[in-house]
């Protein structure tokens, strides 16, 4: 028994509803939109000649970030809808930047709309989750997480995330993810460094 907390850091934000627009894309209410451009995707994809030629030619939208307004604090649980557009650099599918956590906390994600997949990468292994609406992946703590655009349409998840969590962008960009995902005569590929395909996760292992 603790009882009831009254620290100021816990109240920050005070209750309240969030709506979720799977097919716009968008939560309500909602912090300012976050865009990434292929002129902001600087050496994430293996052809960097085709990325500088498509962000000097139309410079097309990859991915948007809609967050509720929940600040990234500690004891906070914040949570976006992140859509990709369809499309590809050079054959490797639009996928976001992808991050690995400041502190080792897990993450959820849930298909809205599209289909994608979750790639992750520990350091060691590399595994994929298929994601579909009304999928929900699991990103286990140390995990680093990327996501791919896999299908036709723009993809979209929501995401929920421990406050503390952080995005450690440089470690993915110095290291890697373990696998690229390109387009195939049968849809898409997740081939490791050497071009050997990386087997889907299966299942959870508790
Ligand atoms: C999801 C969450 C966010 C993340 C976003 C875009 O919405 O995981 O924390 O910021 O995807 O991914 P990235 O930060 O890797 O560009
Ligand atoms: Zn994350």
């Amino acid at each position: 028994m603790h009882g009831y907390r009254s620290d100021k850091i816990l109240d920050r934000v005070v209750p309240f509803a969030a709506r979720l627009d799977p097919v716009g894309g968008t939560v309500t209410p909602q912090a300012p939109t976050q865009q990434r451009h292929l002129a902001d995707l600087d050496g994430l994809f293996a052809d960097e000649t085709a990325r500088a030629a498509g962000a000097a030619a139309d410079n097309r939208l990859v991915y948007r970030v809609v967050a509720v307004p929940i600040p990234d604090e500690r004891y906070e649980v914040p949570f976006s809808v992140t859509t990709i557009e369809p499309g590809d650099v050079g054959g490797e599918l639009f996928m976001t930047k992808g991050h690995v956590h400041d502190t080792p906390e897990g993450e959820i994600y849930l298909g809205t709309t599209g289909t994608g997949l979750l790639l992750l990468h520990d350091g060691t292994r590399t595994s994929w989750v298929a994601m579909a609406p009304n999928v929900i992946g699991y990103i286990p703590p140390g995990w680093a997480h990327r996501s791919v655009n896999v299908g036709d349409e723009p993809y979209g998840f929501l995401a929920v995330y421990p406050g503390a969590a952080g995005h450690d962008y440089d470690t993915i960009a110095q290291e890697g993810i373990g696998a690229r995902v390109t387009k195939s005569p049968g849809g898409f590929a997740v081939l490791d460094a050497e071009g050997h395909p990386v087997p889907a996760g299966d299942g959870p292992r508790p």
